[in-house]
C-alpha cells in the first residue's frame, strides 16, 4: 500500500483522494459545528498574588475542567518573538523533500520522530497531516546530552538543523516552565497541598509534537487529527489563524477558534486518572480545509516513565482506576489501543488481564 504521504501527489491524482484517508460518514466533519465556551485565564493576573484574580482563574480552571478540560491562556509570558519563529520555522522541516523528513522516520514503538499516517500503524481512517515529535526531558541527564531536543534534532536531521533545534529547544523549555505555572492554578482549584503536582512532574518527561495539516481537496471526508483524548498530562497547543480543533462535548463537536493572544490548554487521561475522574480528559479531533495548510505545535507534559499515577489523599475517595505507571499506558496507547474517549477504561481492564505487571 502506498504509504508516502505527499499531500501534493495526493490532491493532484485526477479521482477521489485514496480511499485509506476517507472516514466514515458518522465521523466525518460536520460543515457548521458551534464554538464551545472556553473561559480564558489570564495567568499574569494569577501570579500577580491579588486575590480576587487568583480566586477568579482558579474558579475558571476548576469549572471548566470538570466540563471538558479545555481552557485558553493568556499573559502567559511566553515570548511573541518565541511563538512566531517556532511557527515560521516549521516550513523549513515540512516543506522539505520526503526523503529529507524521512532521516527522521519514527519507528515503530518510538515515540520520536517524522510520521506520516502513522507510520502505517493504521491501515483505515488515516490523519491528513505529517508530525514530527521529540520527547523531551528538561534534565541534561546524560554526559552526551542527547535528551535534549536539539541534539535529537541535529542528530537524525544533520548540522543545518541546529538553528531548526535551538528554537525548539527553546520554546519546549518555555512549554515546561509554563505548565509549571498551569500545575499551580489546577492544584490550588483542587485544593491540594500547594507543591503536590510540582514534586509529580519534577522529572517529566514530556513529548513535543509539531502538526502540519497540508490543504485537500476534500476536507469534507477526511479529518487532520481523527478523535481522541490525550493520554498524557496537561496539553498546551498553540494554534494557526487557521481553525480546525473541534471537541465533543455535550453530545456534539464544537470548535475552539484560533485567538492569536491564547494558548489552548487540555488536560489529558493520565491528569484524569490523577484527580480521581474529577477532571475531565476530553475527545477532540481537528479538521483541515481545501485551501489553507494548518499549522499546530503541541506540548505534552508527562510525568517520568516509572512514576506510579495515583490521585493525592485529598482526592482518593473511592478510586476509579487503579494505580498505574505513565509507562504502561504510554505503551497501551502505543502498541495495543488507539487512543479514545474510553482509553483509560480499557487500559484498566487490560491492566487487569495483564496483572503479571
Ligand atoms: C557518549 O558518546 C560516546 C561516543 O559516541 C559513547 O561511547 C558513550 O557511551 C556515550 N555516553 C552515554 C552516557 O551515552
Ligand atoms: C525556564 O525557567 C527557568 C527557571 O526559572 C529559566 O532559567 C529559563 O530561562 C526558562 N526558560 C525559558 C525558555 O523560558
Ligand atoms: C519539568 O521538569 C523541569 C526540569 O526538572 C522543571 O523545570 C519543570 O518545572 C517541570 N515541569 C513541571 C510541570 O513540574
Ligand atoms: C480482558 O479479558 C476478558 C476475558 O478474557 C476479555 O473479554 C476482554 O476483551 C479483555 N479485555 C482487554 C482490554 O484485553
Ligand atoms: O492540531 C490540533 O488542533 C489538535 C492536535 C492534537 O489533538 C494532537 O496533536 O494530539
Amino acid at each position: 500500500m502506498m504509504m508516502n504521504f505527499d499531500s501534493k501527489v495526493l490532491n493532484h491524482q485526477p479521482n477521489q483522494i485514496p480511499q485509506e484517508f476517507v472516514w466514515p460518514d458518522h465521523e466525518k466533519p460536520s460543515p457548521n459545528v458551534p464554538i464551545l465556551q472556553v473561559p480564558i485565564i489570564d495567568l499574569a493576573g494569577f501570579l500577580s498574588g491579588d486575590q480576587l484574580l487568583v480566586s477568579e482563574a482558579t474558579r475558571l480552571v476548576s469549572e471548566a475542567s470538570k466540563k471538558h478540560g479545555f481552557f485558553l491562556v493568556t499573559n502567559h509570558g511566553v515570548e511573541e518573538r518565541l511563538l512566531a519563529t517556532a511557527y515560521s520555522q516549521m516550513d523549513t522541516f515540512f516543506t522539505s523533500p520526503t526523503c529529507e523528513k524521512q532521516k527522521a522516520q519514527r519507528k515503530w514503538g518510538e515515540i520520536s520522530g517524522y510520521a506520516s499516517s502513522f507510520v502505517g500503524r493504521f491501515k483505515k481512517n488515516l490523519p491528513w497531516k505529517e508530525t514530527l515529535s521529540v520527547s523531551f526531558s528538561p534534565e541534561e541527564k546524560s554526559e552526551n546530552n542527547s535528551k535534549t531536543v536539539k541534539d535529537y534534532i541535529i542528530k537524525t536531521m544533520g548540522e543545518e538543523y541546529q538553528d531548526f533545534g535551538e528554537v525548539y529547544q527553546e520554546y519546549t523549555e518555555a512549554m515546561s516552565n509554563l505548565s509549571l505555572k498551569i500545575m499551580e492554578i489546577l492544584g490550588i482549584s483542587l485544593g491540594i497541598k500547594i507543591n503536590h503536582f510540582k514534586e509529580f512532574f519534577e522529572d517529566n518527561e514530556s513529548i513535543f509534537r509539531l502538526n502540519y495539516y497540508p490543504k485537500c481537496k476534500q476536507p469534507d471526508v477526511v479529518l487532520g487529527t481523527g478523535p481522541h483524548c490525550d493520554p498524557t498530562s496537561l496539553t498546551i497547543l498553540q494554534q494557526d489563524q487557521v481553525s480546525g480543533l473541534q471537541v465533543f462535548v455535550d453530545n456534539q463537536w464544537q470548535s475552539i477558534p484560533p485567538n492569536p493572544q491564547a494558548l489552548v490548554v487540555n488536560i489529558g487521561d493520565t491528569f484524569m486518572a490523577l484527580t480521581n475522574g474529577l477532571y475531565k480528559s476530553c475527545l477532540h479531533r481537528a479538521v483541515v480545509n481545501s485551501d489553507m495548510t494548518r499549522k499546530t505545535l503541541a506540548f505534552f507534559l508527562c510525568p517520568k516513565l516509572d512514576k506510579v499515577v495515583k490521585p493525592p489523599e485529598e482526592l482518593e475517595g473511592e478510586r476509579v482506576y487503579p494505580d498505574f505507571t505513565w509507562s504502561m499506558l504510554l505503551e497501551f496507547t502505543m502498541k495495543h489501543y488507539r487512543s479514545d474517549m474510553n482509553t483509560l477504561d480499557e487500559f484498566t481492564n487490560w491492566l487487569k488481564n495483564n496483572s503479571s505487571f
